[in-house]
């Protein structure tokens, strides 16, 4: 199986809808050994039921929002599996208001908070990653984003702004990382309900046009996507680095 013998690191499990489960199911059935981190302590006991379901995974609490979380977290995990293969960041954050009211309102605060989140938390991971020396030659680094960074999206916001950010974030962390034979990449999910996707307005009628429009007519799951994380932590992708790679059954390419 392409993942046989690699660990892998999931950051961001919520529950069951997260496309951080599809991806760890995906990694785990193409043979890869998976560690989560989650979020909030209070949902520990359910993720740790769901976790069940992928035999030895053991999940490691996880705020993104700090490097001494981050730092404690990776240490934990270092010193108990050795060095890994690859990291998936599915973590975002902006506050409700600043999706809710027009992007023009945004504050300075939620502006900083949601970048901080949902950007600079990926290179802050792969820094302190590699300070760790935690990570075995070709290890592969990936995110996820959304097309809101690339035009606007109703409701999308500010995360539209981290998310661009981000994107850029992976160009810029290829080029460092390369130099250890580290590779990074960002996958550009379609539309896909979820806890996270229930702060964006109206979603339910973006998930509509995508199925009307998208070249593929449909939406797509967290296990489709998943396969997508599993292909970039592979060998198979060995020359793909700073790239986004678009998960969304064709959507991005439409015009009128
Ligand atoms: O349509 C969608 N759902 C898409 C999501 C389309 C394209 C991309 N994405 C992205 C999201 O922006 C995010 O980066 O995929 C990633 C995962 O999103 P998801 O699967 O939609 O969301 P969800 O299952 O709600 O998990 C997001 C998680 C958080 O859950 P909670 O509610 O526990 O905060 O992001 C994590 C957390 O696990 N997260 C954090 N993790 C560590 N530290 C933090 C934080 N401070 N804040 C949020």
């Amino acid at each position: 199986m392409i993942l046989d013998n690699k660990k892998v690191l999931i950051m961001g499990i919520r529950n069951k809808w997260s496309i951080a489960w599809g991806a760890a199911q995906s990694a785990y059935e193409h043979g890869a050994q998976v560690i989560f981190t989650y979020n909030q302590m209070e949902n520990l006991e359910k993720i740790n039921e769901l976790i069940k379901q992928i035999p030895g995974s053991k999940a490691y609490p996880c705020d993104a929002g700090s490097d001494e979380s981050i730092t404690e977290c990776l240490t934990q995990i270092k010193n108990e599996y050795g060095k890994i293969d690859g990291i998936l960041h599915s973590i975002a954050h902006a506050n409700t208001e600043d999706l809710r009211n027009d992007f023009i309102l945004t504050s300075r605060e939620g502006y900083a908070h949601a970048c901080d989140i949902s950007s600079y938390s990926f290179v802050a991971t792969a820094r302190i990653a590699r300070q760790l020396d935690m990570l075995n030659p070709g290890a592969s680094f990936i995110t996820f984003t959304y097309y809101g960074s690339e035009k606007v999206m109703e409701g999308y916001n500010v995360m539209g702004v981290a998310k661009a950010a981000l994107e850029t974030s992976v160009k810029y962390l290829s080029k460092d990382l390369g130099k250890d034979g580290y590779r990074v990449n960002a996958i550009s999910a379609g539309p896909i309900k979820t806890l996270s996707a229930k702060g964006i307005k109206d979603f339910s009628t973006i998930l509509d046009v995508v199925e009307k429009r998208a070249p593929l007519h449909n939406n797509v799951t967290i296990n489709q996507v998943g396969d997508v994380s599993t292909f970039l932590f592979s060998s198979l992708s060995n020359c793909i680095t700073g790239e986004v790679i678009h998960a969304d059954n064709g959507f991005n390419v439409t015009g009128i």
